[in-house]
C-alpha cells in the first residue's frame, strides 16, 4: 500500500509512520495567547466557531506553533444541536448553556438545518489550502450520547443525572434523541469529509457514565451506525473513536464491534492493557495525562517515555496524544518541550 506522507493517515490505515504521529486533544484554545486575543475580538465563542477566517485561524494556531501532524477543525460538538434549532450560547466561565430537552414537546420543536453550519465547511476548505504536507485535517462531532447529554441537561454537569434517569426509564424518548442526532452527525460528518476532512473524532467524553449494558445500547450500538453508514459513502477515510472513561472492557469491545479505524484511550487505561489487548485489535491514540502537561519537566517527560516505550516501539502504528483534552493553564512552553521530546524519541 502507498504511503500517505501524511504520518496520521498512514498510521489509521494501519502502516507505521517514519515518525510517531502526534498531535494533542484540543490543541487549539485557550493555553494559547494567541487564541484568547483572536477570542477577545468576537462577541461570544459560537460567532467564533462561525466566521470561517478566525476558526481557520485558531484551527492552524497549534500548527504554525509546534509541529503537530494534524489539524482539528475548531469548532464544537454542540453545533449539532444548534443547527437542530435548540438555543445555544456559551457563558464565559461557566461553559456551554442550552435550552434543556425535557419532553416530547421539546423534542417536536427541533428541526435540522445544515446550512447553519455551512461556516464550518468553509472553515475546513480554508484550512485546506493552508496545511502543511504532512499534517491531516481532522473533523469530529459528538458521539450521539454525549451530545443528548448536553441537550437534556442544558449545560455540563457532573454525572449527568437527568440524561442517565433517562437512559434506564424513557428509553423511548432517548432514542427518538438519539435517532434523530444519528442522521444529523452521519450528514454533518459526510459534509466535513466532502469539504476536505481527511478523517474523523468521534468524542464520546461521557461514556463513562454508562454500565456495561447501557454503554453497548447507547454508546456501541449508535458508533457502529454511525460508522456504518458513513463507511458506506467514504470508505477511505478513517474514523477514531473515543468513548471517554469506558474502562478496559468495554474500550475493548468498543474496539472489536464499532467498525472505528483506531482508538483514542483515555489516561486511566493502564498501558499494559492497551499494548496486549488494545493494541492488536487495532491502533491506539494517547494517553498521556493532561495534567503532566501542565506540571512539565521530568514527570512530563517520564509519562512521555512511558507511553512512547509502551505503544510506540512495538509493530503497531501508535498517534501520540493525551488522554484527554490539554488543559487552558498548561504552559505553551511545555507543549513545546513535549513535541520536541517526542520527535527525539526512538525506540530503545
Ligand atoms: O471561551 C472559550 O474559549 C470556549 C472554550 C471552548 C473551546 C476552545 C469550548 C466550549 N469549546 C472549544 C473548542 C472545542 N471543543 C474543540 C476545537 C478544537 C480544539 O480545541 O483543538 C473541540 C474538538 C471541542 C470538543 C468538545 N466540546 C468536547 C469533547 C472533548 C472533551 O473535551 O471532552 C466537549 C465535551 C465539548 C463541550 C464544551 N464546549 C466548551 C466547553 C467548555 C465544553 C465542556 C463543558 C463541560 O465541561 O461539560
Amino acid at each position: 500500500m502507498k504511503k500517505t506522507g501524511k504520518p496520521v493517515l498512514d498510521a489509521l490505515s494501519g502502516r507505521k509512520p517514519e515518525r510517531v504521529p502526534l498531535w494533542l486533544m484540543r490543541q487549539a484554545g485557550r493555553y494559547l495567547p494567541e487564541y484568547r486575543a483572536l477570542r477577545a475580538q468576537a462577541d461570544n465563542f459560537l460567532d467564533l466557531c462561525l466566521h470561517p477566517a478566525w476558526a481557520a485561524e485558531i484551527t492552524m494556531q497549534p500548527l504554525r506553533r509546534f509541529h503537530m501532524d494534524a489539524a482539528i477543525l475548531f469548532a464544537d460538538i454542540l453545533l449539532v444541536p444548534y443547527a437542530m434549532g435548540q438555543e445555544l450560547a456559551f457563558k464565559e466561565a461557566v461553559g456551554p448553556i442550552l435550552n434543556p430537552i425535557a419532553h416530547e414537546g421539546d423534542f417536536a420543536k427541533l428541526g435540522w438545518d445544515v446550512a447553519k453550519l455551512g461556516p464550518v465547511f468553509e472553515t475546513l476548505e480554508r484550512v485546506k489550502t493552508e496545511l502543511p504536507d504532512d499534517a491531516a485535517l481532522l473533523g469530529f462531532a459528538g458521539g450521539l450520547w454525549t451530545v443528548a447529554c448536553y441537550m437534556i441537561e442544558g449545560q455540563g454537569k457532573d454525572g449527568f443525572s437527568k440524561a442517565v434517569a433517562m437512559a434506564k426509564n424513557d428509553r423511548n424518548f432517548l432514542n427518538l434523541l438519539l435517532e434523530k442526532l444519528e442522521s444529523a452527525t452521519i450528514e454533518y460528518l459526510g459534509r466535513q469529509i466532502e469539504a476536505g476532512a481527511e478523517a474523523l473524532y468521534l468524542f464520546d467524553s461521557w461514556a463513562g457514565l454508562l454500565d456495561e449494558a447501557l454503554f453497548n445500547e447507547l454508546v456501541i450500538a449508535p458508533t457502529k451506525r454511525l460508522v456504518t453508514a458513513l463507511k458506506l459513502e467514504y470508505p477511505e477515510i478513517p474514523v477514531i473513536g473515543f468513548p471517554r472513561g469506558a474502562g478496559p472492557e468495554n474500550c475493548r469491545r468498543f474496539l472489536l464491534d464499532t467498525g472505528v479505524d483506531a482508538l483514542a484511550i483515555d489516561s486511566s487505561i493502564p498501558l499494559f492493557f492497551a499494548r496486549e489487548e488494545l493494541q492488536k485489535i487495532k491502533p491506539l491514540q494517547g494517553n498521556l495525562d493532561p495534567a503532566l502537561v501542565v506540571a512539565g519537566g521530568s514527570a512530563m517527560i517520564r509519562g512521555a517515555t512511558e507511553v512512547l516505550d509502551q505503544l510506540a516501539a512495538g509493530p503497531v502504528p501508535h498517534i501520540f496524544s493525551l488522554g484527554h483534552g490539554i488543559l487552558p493553564e498548561t504552559p505553551p512552553e511545555n507543549v513545546a518541550a513535549l513535541v520536541s521530546f517526542v520527535r527525539s524519541w526512538t525506540a530503545a
